[in-house]
């Protein structure tokens, strides 16, 4: 890829390798240390869309999710010093998510420097550690190859934020560039071949393997691969985060429902695009009891990715098509001489957890109870829900029983809190997703308490005409934090939120729509009043505070 010479001041240059890395729209909020971003973007043909906010983490959170939804870098601008640190937690989340993301930030000019000047502050130090780059272009010629390499990091594996910021003289100056770009991302790690030959003859060995997807296969674009694999393999599997959808919902090998048993029972378990982190008992499975754990391989996109905690019997680490196509291979090429392994009792044993896991679940997803158990909601939302759906959870329990009950048929449509936990991500992620996936139904399922940190960002919704779909499950509290105070101490404090707080109204007012529902069977009706309703829009569910997600990890 190559642009054009051309001439123009500093945003004109920014803006203009943002496009060529693909970004389709910028978010923001408004400060005139930006001002030469938003010049270029409106006059840049055609047009950049901006989507401006009303607090800078829905900005940066959306840009990430456009990161997650898309694979291609999102952009988020940000003004000099309280922008910047505003975007902190975000910038953040998308580190310890792997999420594609470039954030350019305003800063103080250089020729006031040191001078005090309105928002001067040092940033790249403060991003540094929560970013793979972090830069200063100092001047206005340095502006284009600043943003090529940012974007190319971004989007590389593994992948992750990267910063720019731009001294606010040099923004407005101009210049003629010419910027030579290698493209969007680096080359494709080659994973070393006899680490996968080995991994191959675990599995060979191996009498009950389970095999864990996570959000960086389908970062990595590997899900067509990944479930190629699985189906050829035969090999029970279980999702995270945005591995989920790559076995589609209701696929005969997906065991997520038996997730417990799985790991109690395997004698392997491969773990591939996911740390092996508090989500996965920190890569030790099972040994209960006097019990021999499973054995552990970790499979990475890139080699920085390997844990260096867990005892592993293998690993591997590199592009995860060629992981796995090099995995099948070696397994076919086995299986020719007459080992090919036969899992069908271990495989159909998790089936039978599932079917028995479903039908448990079905109970809670019927429940008749009053006040509303939050399991209720999802059992109406599940039948409601197109393949192609984008489903966001953001908040405690609540989103925990999401990510129980709702199994994607499709994957890169899920998007969690990830390992960063940060509550406050779902406005923006789902802002990104209408914009992302503009014939798609867009969930937003929100604690109370999460709620009440983006949601005066409907305005923005409804500015930008973004319509969505919000269900508050509303247990007037932050609800998980209640439980374990009071399990821990034998009461709470600081964990209760008004009763009944009419979110949905707060959306009307911000010229939305919404709705109440304090009846089980009024639920449905209003998600579809909701889904028909082409505005943002928030049913606000009242459920019962009591009912606790029931937890078995804590992460810590
Ligand atoms: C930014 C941020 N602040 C605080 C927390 C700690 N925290 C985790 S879950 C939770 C409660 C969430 O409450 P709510 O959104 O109402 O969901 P519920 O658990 O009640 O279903 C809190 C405060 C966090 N994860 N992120
Ligand atoms: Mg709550």
């Amino acid at each position: 890829m190559s642009i054009e010479p051309r001439e123009g001041h500093g945003g004109v240059h920014a803006v203009d390798v943002a496009r060529a890395h693909g970004v389709e729209t910028m978010f923001t909020l408004s400060g005139a240390h930006v001002f030469p971003m938003y010049d270029a973007a409106v006059k840049a043909e055609p047009a950049m869309p901006i989507i401006d906010v009303r607090h800078e983490p829905t900005a940066v959170f959306a840009a990430e999710a456009i990161g997650k939804l898309t694979r291609t870098p999102g952009l988020a601008v940000l003004t000099a010093g309280p922008g910047v640190t505003n975007g902190v937690s975000p910038i953040a989340q998308a580190s310890f998510s792997g999420s594609p993301l470039v954030v350019v930030g305003g800063r103080a000019p250089n020729n006031r420097w040191g001078s005090g000047s309105l928002q001067e502050l040092d940033q790249p130090p403060i991003i540094e550690s929560i970013s793979k780059s972090a830069v200063t272009a100092t001047k206005v010629d340095d502006i284009a190859p600043a943003m090529d390499e940012a974007f190319t990091l971004a989007g590389s594996s593994h992948r992750g934020p990267t910063f720019v910021d731009v001294p606010m003289d040099e923004f407005f100056n101009s210049t003629t560039v010419t910027t030579p770009s290698a493209g969007n991302t680096t080359a494709p790690i080659e994973p070393d071949p006899d680490a996968l030959g080995q991994i191959a003859e675990l599995i060979r060995q191996s009498a009950r393997p389970v095999l864990i997807l996570g959000t960086d296969v389908w970062a990595d674009r590997a899900e067509v691969a990944a479930l190629h694999f699985v189906e050829e393999t035969g090999i029970p599997v279980i999702a995270n985060g945005m591995g989920r959808g790559i076995v589609p919902g209701g696929h005969p090998q997906l065991v997520t429902k038996a997730r417990s048993t799985s790991f109690n029972q395997a004698d392997l378990v491969i773990v591939v695009g996911t740390p092996l982190d508090f989500r996965l008992g920190y890569g030790i499975f099972g040994g209960k009891e006097g019990a021999t754990p499973a054995r552990t391989v970790h499979i990475a996109d890139s080699p920085g990715q390997l844990t260096t905690h867990a005892e592993l019997a293998a690993s591997a680490s590199g592009d995860l098509t060629l992981v796995f196509t090099g995995l099948l291979d070696s397994l076919t090429a086995a299986s020719q001489h007459g080992r090919r392994p036969d899992w069908s009792s271990w495989i159909g044993s998790l089936q039978a957890e599932v079917a028995a896991a479903t039908q448990r679940d079905n109970e809670l997803l019927t429940a008749e109870a009053d006040p509303i158990h939050p399991a209720r909601i999802y059992g109406e939302l599940l039948p409601r829900l197109a393949d192609d759906a984008v489903v966001i959870g953001d908040g405690g329990d609540f989103v925990s029983f999401a990510g129980k009950f709702v199994e994607p048929k499709r994957p890169g449509g899920w998007l969690d809190p990830g390992p960063y936990g940060c509550l406050g991500a779902g406005m923006g992620a789902a802002m990104a997703a209408r914009i992302a996936r503009p014939s798609s139904q867009v969930v937003l399922l929100y604690g109370d308490g999460a709620a009440g940190m983006s949601l005066m960002d409907v305005d923005s919704l409804v500015r930008h005409n973004l319509p969505v779909v919000m269900v508050v499950g509303n247990n007037s509290a932050w609800g998980l934090e209640k439980g374990p105070m009071q399990w821990l101490y034998g009461y709470d404090v600081a964990a209760d939120l008004a009763p009944q707080t009419r979110y949905d109204q707060v959306v009307t007012a911000l010229g939305g729509g919404g709705e109440m529902v304090t009846d089980p069977k009024e639920i449905g009706p209003a998600l579809d009043r909701a889904f028909a309703s082409g505005i943002p829009y928030l049913v606000n569910v009242m459920t019962d505070v009591n009912a606790a997600y029931p937890r078995a990890t804590t992460g810590i």
